[in-house]
């Protein structure tokens, strides 16, 4: 038997901008490398946002469909912990995807968030706090799924869950949270211990997490699945190529996603020459199609009289040669832990939820602009990171809105 394995495939990341295909490229190809496995499972944040727009669900829709195209010889057995109603019998079609929704996909209870509209229509069974049972060449397989709850009631949610392996089968068990010690951002205090999960079974799946590690874990594997593109500037995402995994049972194999940009990754401290530093460096880069990422890295102080570079005529610059993001990791004293708060919100469009009022009022209290958390945290609801970012930030001044007190 052969289980495909692959996560954070973040359908729709940077839409609209040059490197829009890439999520779909990335997809197409993990799909295309596990058609000849029995069975798919995906462990989170598919999408990128949990409401991805119509062009960006289609196009995620069309792609796992090929899987249904695919004859496979796996038999389902029984869902448990979930009404049978609510799977669709299309989604046994071919090879069967079994996935739970991620941290970017989370919407409240009482909404269908998009890996359960992709149930609805008969793409794959949704997994949460449940379990999907199957026989491959006559082999019981239990795929037991916990989807993305916010950390702090990661543990509650998993302990009240319980999971169980069944005797006899093979028992896969998959989550997606940080669990120390594997954290994915510092704003997620883990609740879970990776020494808490339960014993007894073959596999344990992370979803996640943007780098992949396979290892030894009571008596069975443990796999941090990875995602199949890059989304963070961070050193980690070039030092490994995106892959996607097969299980056969008893080892794991990593295979590298093939269509992927190449990244490159440098870190600069601060200084007079900088921008030449920056310049140098991206000419020594050998050209590649499609055109590579080059993320660099400034770090140093900056005094509050000094005024911030713009780093912007070197993105411009070498357009036609690499895609170019530079964070500027400059501290002007005491504006740096908003900002990177706020600046880590943005990047992630994490459900605001999720950080609640408390990291709200750590951050107003250091930007000390005397606005209610409440209303903020409206906006945050709202979606509109941007707007509070932007009047955190002095871009602009005023909030839109019928908020007419606004501070100077
Ligand atoms: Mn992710």
């Amino acid at each position: 038997m052969l289980i495909g394995i692959f996560s954070d495939c973040h359908c729709g990341y940077k839409y609209g901008d040059e490197r829009w295909k890439d999520s779909f490229i990335a997809l197409n190809e993990a799909i295309d490398k596990t058609s000849d496995c029995d069975l798919i499972i995906i462990p989170g944040d598919l999408f990128d946002i949990r409401v991805p727009k119509p062009e960006v669900f289609a196009k995620v829709a069309k792609i796992l469909s090929k899987a249904q195209a695919t004859p496979s010889r796996t038999k389902f057995l029984e869902i448990i912990n979930k009404e049978k109603v609510e799977m669709s019998p299309l989604a046994l079609r071919g090879t069967p995807i079994v996935a739970i929704h991620g941290t970017h996909e989370k919407r409240s209870k009482q909404l269908i968030n998009p890996i359960q509209a992709l149930e609805h229509a008969g793409l794959l069974i949704h997994l949460h706090c449940a379990t999907a049972v199957f026989e491959i060449e006559g082999k019981k397989v239990a795929i037991h799924g916990m989807s993305g709850v916010p950390d702090r009631y990661a543990k509650d949610v998993f302990d009240q869950w319980n999971p169980k392996p069944i005797p006899d089968a093979l028992n896969i068990l998959m989550i997606h949270q940080s669990i120390t010690p594997y954290i994915y951002s510092p704003l997620e205090p883990p609740s879970m211990k990776i020494e808490d999960l339960p014993k007894d079974f073959d596999l344990y799946i992370l979803g996640h997490m943007h780098w992949h590690e396979t290892r030894m874990f009571k008596d069975g594997q443990l796999l941090v699945a990875g995602s199949t593109i890059p989304t963070s500037i961070h050193r980690i995402e070039s030092e490994q190529e995106k892959c996607i995994h097969k299980y056969d049972g008893k080892n794991i194999e990593s295979i590298p996603l093939k269509d992927q940009r190449k990244i490159f990754w440098r870190e600069f401290e601060f200084n007079p020459n900088i921008k030449e530093n920056i310049e140098t460096f991206i000419t020594t880069i050998s050209p590649f199609k499609p055109k590579p990422i080059i993320n660099i890295k400034v770090k140093g102080l900056i005094k509050t009289d000094q005024l911030a570079p713009s780093f912007s005529n070197i993105e411009e610059k070498f357009i036609d040669k690499a895609i170019i993001n530079i964070n500027k990791n400059l501290e002007v004293e005491g504006f740096k832990e908003q900002i990177e708060m706020l600046q880590l919100l943005k990047e992630q469009r994490l459900p605001p939820e999720e950080h609640g009022l408390k990291i709200l009022q750590e951050n107003l209290k250091q930007a000390n602009c005397g606005i209610k958390i409440g209303e903020i945290f409206e906006f945050l609801v709202d979606g509109d990171v941007n707007l509070i970012f932007d009047v955190l930030t002095g871009k602009q001044t005023t909030l839109k809105s019928g908020l007419d007190k606004w501070p100077s």
